[in-house]
């Protein structure tokens, strides 16, 4: 993401939030009856306390361009004096940023990654927990660790990814905030006084994840009540999973960008979620009890600050607003398409009133089930028009239904297992000190791991030379994204694609499962593919979690700040081939079926570790390329800056994209899409020239990457896309212009797909069919974005 200034949200900051604390509580009162499971006694009845292998697994990684070979990469809190009774922040403070980690004044760095373990029992801070850059904070998976704050706490939240500091800076630039991870914990606000607290501040952007956390705060329907499990002023995003609120305030306090968040139960809460502001959220899987308000998306009625929220598969119980708008169809209200929202088969039958106006009168009263309800602009083809009512939406596609909706799996922690059935890719002759060819070692050890075995990926990066090629049942565990280039000879012919890991050949059956990884190259490898499923599997038993595919702009990749910053002054017909990435990211083929959740193809738009963090231009022709038939979910992804596309669909059917986020490079029209790949029939490549010309529109504006190209496909469904163009030639006049780039979304031939929630930026054309346009952004505007509250065919 970018160094975006968002003063337009402004008016929305903490400070206003800390000044005016009454401004945004409804006080609807609550019923109290629920009660809450007391930690202690889950702690107590567990049988399995400190069992997770996470604790004991023999720690060989090592971050090989770090320059201290005594990098401590695993960091046990216990052995900085935490858990002793007494107060432990300094003793967690500790643990997290010994070792010259990336701190204050620290931009970004991928060279001091730690995870930071907290076994299981009880830990008392009085202060926030910093969580450094590239951080997993990670608790004990059978045992959850209870993190409680003092009542004399101070601070932001008990875990705060992002300080301020006095004068209102941050650490990080919250939209670059990137690779993080909090799972397995219980954080407790409920000694403190209600008047405060907050569990996470999380103030993040991409690479990053909650999951497995229940936030215990006081249960208290009064105005007094104040606390909130999550604060999120801003950032750029994002995912997370699986999270229970018990009580407060809000339950959680969302403001970002994009984000896709699922699986999240709230008890007890005056509002479950508090939605400051956002461009497009996804919500899946939502469980609200005895609540006051389900979601409160109305905030600034009078100029609406959320532009879009997609609720889906979610159930509301005793509660009294399911959610609450500012929108009305008519009189149109400010921006026009600000606050659209999605319904789709959510559950309101527990609540009296499903949507409610910002004066809580009644949109829509007690309805039981809603199949599809939206508010906003709705296109069927080119024909648009302002809905706020029940709409008719095709079912969807029977591959991709799990047991509540469309299909869900978190990431297993395998937390069963013992440290014993790990087997270490270093034990196998894998060097991953990024200068050795790991290729063979790394081949045989996936050859020789037994099914009931994991293959565990110590820190490094290890090196490939050529196709990697898995043919069996396997699972591969990363230690904080270990990296794994594609480099040499092998990947050089652009017209020639080969992939560096290959998952399965001509649909075969396979059960693949991989988390925690970086995909790479280290130097130019314009004829890699970085990973190619061929693999077909049972519904969500091929899946890839938290597999980030990052190119460029880190050490040890050889594509970096000294050799390819920006430089919009000089014409760049003849681009730097030295700066090449990859041929293509992810390809999906034949009948393959794939779970992809939180993964981000990112080709590197800045240094992450030079000094300078300059901007960079690397050219990366592909970025997703789906040709498969079986079911494919992409739960919270995102791919930027690529040459051609973002993401391609070709022939491909049934698959879900929610919610998918895009940014075209920043060095286009410099040069354009045209350059430096010629179009390949094969890989079924646009090619600009001629669409262009056909579409009666040849300007360099026309021949910038898609968001999203979709190609003879069926059963496709896309819940949240926010796709963005914010530069011509590094220039940013075009954003305010809304018009840094023509095109965005480009439909074409026999083509069945459903979008939801779909939010550009910068394009004049939102969505093109067969080079027509079919909704412009200057029909649709929202508080940032343009925005559609669904855009189908017919
Ligand atoms: C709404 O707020 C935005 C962002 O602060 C501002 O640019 C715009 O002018 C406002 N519109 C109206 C009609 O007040
Ligand atoms: C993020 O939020 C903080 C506090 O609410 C505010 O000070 C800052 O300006 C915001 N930053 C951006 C980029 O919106
Ligand atoms: C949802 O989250 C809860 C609490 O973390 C967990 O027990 C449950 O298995 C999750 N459900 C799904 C479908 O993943
Ligand atoms: C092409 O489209 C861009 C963006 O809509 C517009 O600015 C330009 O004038 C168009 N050019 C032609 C030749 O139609
Ligand atoms: C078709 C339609 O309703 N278009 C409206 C979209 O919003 C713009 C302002 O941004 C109005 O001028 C249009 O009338």
């Amino acid at each position: 993401m970018i160094a975006f200034n968002a003063a337009l949200f402004a008016a929305l900051t903490f400070f206003t939030l800390l000044a005016n604390p009454g401004t945004l509580v409804t006080g609807v009162p609550l019923s109290t009856s629920v009660s809450v499971p007391d930690p202690e006694v889950s702690v107590a009845a567990s049988a399995d306390a400190g069992s997770f292998w996470m604790a004991d697994i023999e720690r060989n990684g090592s971050p090989p361009f770090n320059g201290n070979g005594d990098y401590k990469i695993f960091r046990n809190v216990k052995d900085y004096g935490a858990g002793n009774g007494g107060d432990d922040t300094d003793a967690i403070n500790q643990a997290i940023s010994e070792g010259n980690r990336c701190g204050q004044n620290c931009d970004s760095s991928t060279t001091t990654p730690a995870i930071v373990y907290f076994p299981p029992g009880e830990y008392r801070v009085s202060k926030p927990i910093v969580q450094y850059y590239y951080t997993q904070l990670i608790g004990d998976a059978n045992d959850l660790p209870v993190i409680k704050a003092d009542a004399s706490f101070e601070g932001m939240a008990v875990i705060d990814a992002d300080p301020y500091e006095n004068d209102g800076s941050n650490w990080y630039t919250n939209q670059n905030n990137f690779f993080r991870q909090i799972r397995n914990f219980v954080i407790d606000l409920t000694e403190m006084p209600m008047d405060r607290g907050a569990g996470i501040h999380w103030q993040v952007a991409q690479a990053t994840s909650l999951q497995n956390i229940r936030f215990d705060m006081i249960e208290d329907g009064s105005e007094n009540n104040k606390q909130q499990g999550i604060f999120m002023d801003n950032g750029s995003g994002g995912f997370m999973a699986d999270l229970t609120f018990n009580g407060g305030n809000y339950g959680a306090f969302f403001g970002s960008q994009q984000f896709t968040t699922r699986n999240l139960t709230f008890n007890n809460c005056k509002t479950a979620i508090f939605m400051n502001w956002n461009w497009l959220w996804t919500l899946k899987s939502l469980n609200i009890n005895h609540c006051g308000i389900g979601i409160d998306m109305s905030n600034s009625p009078e100029n609406q600050t959320v532009g879009s929220v997609l609720l889906m598969d979610s159930t509301f119980t005793n509660t009294h607003i399911g959610v609450r708008t500012a929108f009305k169809r008519d009189p149109v209200t400010v921006p026009e398409t600000g606050g659209s929202l999605l319904i789709n088969n959510v559950d309101f039958g527990g609540a009296p009133i499903a949507v409610a106006s910002d004066t809580d009168q009644a949109i829509l009263g007690n309805s039981g089930v809603v199949k599809s309800w939206a508010q906003g602009r709705m296109y069927i083809g080119s024909n648009g028009e302002r809905v706020q009512d029940m709409i008719e939406v095709p079912d969807v596609p029977q591959p991709l239904i799990g047991d509540n909706g469309v299909f869900e799996r978190t990431k297993p922690q395998y937390e069963d297992l013992s440290a014993s059935s790990f087997v270490h890719i270093k034990d196998q002759g894998a060097v991953g000190d990024g200068s050795t060819d790991d290729t063979a070692a790394i081949q045989s050890a996936i050859d020789s791991v037994a099914d009931d075995q994991i293959l565990y990926f110590d820190h490094g990066a290890y090196l490939i030379t050529d196709t990697i090629t898995i043919n069996k049942n396997i699972k591969i565990v990363g230690e904080i994204w270990p990296m794994l280039l594609a480099t040499g000879d092998g990947f050089a012919d652009e017209t020639s694609l080969k992939p560096m890991i290959k998952v399965g050949e001509d649909s075969t059956a396979l059960a693949v499962e991989m988390q925690d990884l970086i995909l790479g190259t280290q130097g130019p490898a314009p004829g890699c593919t970085l990973m190619q499923w061929n693999a077909a599997s049972e519904q969500g038993q091929g899946a890839l979690w938290d597999v980030h595919f990052r190119v460029g702009g880190y050490a040890g990749t050889n594509l970096q700040s000294d050799q390819c910053s920006k430089n919009p002054d000089v014409d760049h017909s003849d681009p730097n081939m030295n700066c090449v990435g990859a041929g293509l990211l992810l390809h999906t083929t034949g009948e393959a079926s794939a779970y992809i959740e939180n993964c981000w193809f990112w080709v590197s738009d800045h240094e992450l570790d030079m000094a300078d963090h300059n901007q960079i231009d690397i050219f990366n022709a592909r970025g997703v390329l789906l040709e498969s038939t079986g079911a494919v979910w992409l739960w919270g992804t995102a791919s930027e800056h690529n040459v051609l596309y973002n993401y391609q669909l070709n022939g491909a059917q049934n698959v879900f994209m929610g919610h998918i986020q895009t940014e075209t490079p920043y060095y286009q029209s410099n040069p354009d899409a045209t350059k430096p790949f010629a179009p390949q029939q094969a890989l079924a490549d646009p090619d600009f020239s001629s669409f262009c010309s056909a579409s009666g529109n040849d300007s360099a504006s026309c021949k910038k990457s898609w968001g999203v190209r979709v190609m003879d496909s069926s059963d496709v469904l896309i819940y949240g896309a926010g796709l963005y163009s914010f530069f011509e030639n590094y220039g940013q006049v075009c954003v305010g212009e809304q018009n840094c780039q023509t095109n965005m979304v480009s439909i074409e031939g026999d083509s069945d797909v459903s979008i939801f929630g779909l939010s550009t930026k910068a394009a004049v054309n939102m969505v093109t069919r067969d080079g027509e346009s079919q909704a412009l952004d200057a029909d649709n505007r929202s508080n940032f974005c343009a925005t559609l509250a669904l855009w189908r065919a017919s």
